[in-house]
């Protein structure tokens, strides 16, 4: 069996590179190790970029996204008990974000992949690469109880962080890694969003950020212990805290419903150094993972996987390598900044363990600087809306 190119995994950057790669006429086969359901059913990301909401739409995928998803021009920030608009879309020239759930991104990729005839493969197993330094680059696999070999020209790693590809690119890769010493209690609630936009709030109790999936859910967190066992949280103890740490002055607080869905995430800031070896190629949260609190992980796996196809597209096209040659350089740089950024809001609105009354002056005059400047605002607006990338390819 050969194809063009090798897709392992069938999360936001194999699917939108698949399709992608469609649209220029490039063939692929996906190979996923979960099954359909699971993969839909995660609960992550909320946040698309105006980027990654254009790019959705470039790639015929924007339908539902432009008629379901929620469109937000503003976000808060909230610190000593109240809240302070930040006007994203009057600051960037019109940009703004879109919530979306990360579940509806990838039902709306995997509809349009089945759409294309072409293959994407569920529950493989015992998957390796090999031969990644030479012109045919191969994949073995489990499928369907026998062992299967898909020869390639190119192989996408998109298999996120706990994927087989990352350890496979060899001993040339550097690691860049941060850890933090907290980590995020989420829920689904059956409740209306009691705010238009969403609300990032420093506390004294810790960070806690109020969002949502559509008019009748919302999506809350919290900072806990980065060891948190979910099952000592009850439900009532979760809206305590909830309410507690969110609750402003003018008495806007969340509204309190029927918990869906609860549990807790690690925190953690990680880059891999090239993101390719030979003719594999990382995308995603393969190559790089951020903390939460930027809403960035999936609007980078956009850019890269953005990036890739083009510069795959330009090979097939000229039978060139030069911008496969630049992949990584070139991702690097929106991956760094956004690294940067996801580290900035991290440390800035939450509480850390080793913290001294300083630490709380500087973190709450940090907040206020940003709340009473437009250059603060404006520099925070760009990079929450995402940084200036071309989508045409
Ligand atoms: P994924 O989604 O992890 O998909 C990888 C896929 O590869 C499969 N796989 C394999 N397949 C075949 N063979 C193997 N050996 C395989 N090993 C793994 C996996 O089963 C999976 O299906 O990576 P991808 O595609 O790079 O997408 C990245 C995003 O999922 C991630 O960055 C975001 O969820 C991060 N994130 C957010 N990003 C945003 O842009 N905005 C947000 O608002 C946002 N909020 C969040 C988030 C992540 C969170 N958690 C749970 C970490 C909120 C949370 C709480
Ligand atoms: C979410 O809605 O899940 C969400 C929103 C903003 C973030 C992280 C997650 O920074």
């Amino acid at each position: 069996m050969h194809t063009q190119v090798g897709i392992i995994g069938a999360g936001p950057a194999g699917l939108l590179l698949g399709q992608l790669l469609h649209l220029k006429g490039i063939d692929s086969v996906i190979l996923e190790r979960r099954d359909h359901e699971y993969v839909i059913d995660r609960v992550r990301a909320g946040v698309l970029e105006q980027f990654t909401a254009d790019l959705m739409t470039q790639l015929g995928v924007g339908e539902r996204l432009r008629r379901e998803g929620l469109r937000h021009d503003d976000v808060y920030l909230s610190f000593g008990g109240k809240r302070h608009l930040i006007p994203l879309a009057e600051l960037t020239g019109g940009k703004g974000i879109y919530v979306y759930g990360q579940n509806e991104v990838v039902k709306d990729l995997m509809d349009a992949r089945i759409a294309t005839g072409r293959p994407l493969h569920y529950n493989v197993s015992d998957v390796s690469v090999r031969d990644i330094d030479t012109a045919n680059p191969k994949i073995r696999y489990r499928h369907n109880g026998s062992e299967q070999e898909l020869s390639c020209d190119f192989i996408a790693g998109c298999d996120g962080f706990h994927g087989i590809c990352r350890p496979a690119l060899g001993d040339s890769v550097k690691f860049y890694d941060k850890t933090y010493p907290f980590g995020w209690l989420g829920i689904l609630a059956e409740a209306a969003p009691s705010s238009d936009a969403l609300v990032y709030t420093y506390h004294e109790r810790g960070f806690a950020l109020f969002s949502m999936r559509s008019q009748k859910i919302t999506r809350l967190y919290f900072q806990v212990p980065p060891e948190e066992d979910i099952a000592n949280w009850s439900d009532d103890a979760i809206w305590e805290e909830m309410l507690k740490r969110m609750t402003t002055s003018d008495g806007w607080k969340p509204n309190v419903g029927p918990i869906l869905n609860k549990n807790v995430t690690a925190m953690r800031s990680f880059v891999a150094e090239p993101m390719n070896a030979g003719r594999l190629f990382l995308a995603g949260d393969a190559a790089h993972i951020v903390p939460p609190t930027g809403a960035k992980g999936l609007n980078l796996a956009a850019a890269d996987v953005l990036l890739l196809g083009k510069a795959l597209a330009a090979y097939y096209a000229t039978g060139k390598a030069d911008r496969l040659e630049h992949y990584s350089c070139e991702a690097l740089q929106r991956v760094w900044k956004s690294q940067r950024f996801s580290w900035w809001m991290t440390q800035t609105l939450h509480r850390f363990p080793e913290e001294n009354p300083f630490d709380d002056k500087r973190q709450l005059a940090d907040l206020d600087y940003i709340a009473g400047s437009k250059a603060a605002m404006t520099s925070l607006a760009e990079n929450y809306v995402g940084l200036p990338i071309d989508i045409t390819f």
